[in-house]
């Protein structure tokens, strides 16, 4: 489809939800053959397995939650969001959340909270957290906005409702971004894409706080720019192995060791590879790349389908894929009322 079709808010949507699911299998293992990860992707094609039968995680979890709040408020309410993961917490607490994480959750549960970011900001010893859990949640913030500032406004205040580490919520801003401009049609030129990336990244790296955290944690000046810069390096080069993505970019559950890997994913499936079928889509491509780099499974799969999703749309998600994973048919549905949302904003509403 062209710039910002149905099809694509489809794909981006649904294909979050079936790397979370399919992803869950691998999270935490240290090396993962390529053989395990088609063998449990194959699987799902089997018609004997019931419906829904992978659950999704907490990335799932929050995201609807970002869904239903952006829709119902018609835009970003930081009080209603912040409500919606108290309460989704609270009645599914077992979807597997970050130890830390929990008790923000459980602080936002609190009547007597006058400010929803304070929690977050108490967080590691009052430095917040930079856990990949704001960038896991980031994609419909892209999928409501068309406005790219708008998007990396409401991308970092959402994300900092449990995240206030900069190397946490400009996690959530980059993959934002990605899927912003991947939902432009962006990724029919992957160079520009990566380029482009760097350039806003750069700029909201700029910030005296961002600066701060990063000297304080000992990472480069501009992490995230630094990191994608390596991401260019490697798309450039004809052979990289796994060992070499992971060392290079991580596969860890920090936004930095997450984020730039996924958006990696994505640009190293575009064309097809010798390690994956070649019967595959670039979707399927990417979500079985993403989890043979093994550690953060899910939420890698789940950023990385993001990303993919809206550049190749739904007509490249698998149906086997999306009968087996919990939430996939609900993803399907709120896809059209963002794109609903996005398209009565960008008519100057
Ligand atoms: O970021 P968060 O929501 O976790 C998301 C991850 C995803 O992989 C999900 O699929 C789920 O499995 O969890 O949760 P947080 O608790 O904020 O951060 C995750 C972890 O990162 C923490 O439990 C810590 O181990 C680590 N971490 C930190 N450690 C030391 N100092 C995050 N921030 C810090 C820090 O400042
Ligand atoms: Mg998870
Ligand atoms: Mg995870």
């Amino acid at each position: 489809g062209g710039p910002a079709s149905l099809s694509r808010f489809r794909g981006a949507l649904v294909a979050a939800v079936l790397g979370d699911c399919v992803g869950g299998e691998f999270e935490g293992a240290e090396e993962v053959p390529m053989e395990s990860v088609l063998q449990h992707l194959n699987g799902l094609d089997d018609e004997t397995k019931g419906e829904g039968i992978l659950e999704y995680s907490d990335d799932t979890a929050m995201a609807r939650c970002v869904v239903q709040s952006l829709l119902t408020r018609t835009g970003f309410d930081e009080q209603d969001m912040a409500r919606r993961f108290a309460k989704e917490y609270s009645a599914s607490p077992g979807r597997g959340y970050g130890s830390g994480v929990i008790q923000v959750l459980k602080k936002l549960s609190s009547p007597q909270l006058s400010d929803v970011y304070q929690p977050a900001r108490d967080q590691f010893n009052g430095r917040g957290s930079f856990g990949n859990g704001g960038a896991m949640r980031a994609a419909p913030f892209a999928l409501a906005f068309p406005d790219l500032a708008d998007v990396k406004r409401f991308a970092r205040r959402g994300a900092m409702l449990t995240h206030s580490c900069s190397l946490g919520y400009n996690g959530a801003v980059l993959q934002a971004l990605a899927v912003h401009l991947s939902l432009q049609g962006a990724l029919d030129l992957p160079q520009q894409f990566i380029s482009r990336l760097i350039t806003e990244m750069e700029e909201v790296e700029e910030d005296e706080a961002a600066r701060n955290d990063a000297r304080i944690l000992k990472e480069a000046e501009m992490p995230f720019s630094d990191r994608l810069h390596r991401v260019r390096d490697l798309m450039d080069r004809s052979k990289v192995s796994i060992e070499e993505v992971i060392s290079e970019l991580g596969n860890g559950i920090a936004a930095l060791h997450s984020v730039p890997t996924a958006i990696f994913c994505v640009l190293h499936c575009l064309q097809p590879r010798k390690c994956l079928p070649e019967n595959y889509s670039g979707l399927e491509r990417t979500i079985a790349y993403s989890l043979a780099l093994g550690g953060d499974t899910d939420t890698i799969a789940c950023m990385a389908g993001a990303i993919a999703g809206a550049h190749y749309g739904i007509e490249a998600v698998p149906q086997s894929w999306m009968r087996c994973c919990e939430g996939a048919q609900d993803a399907d549905i709120n896809a059209e009322r963002l794109h609903m949302l996005y398209h009565q904003s960008s008519q100057g509403g």
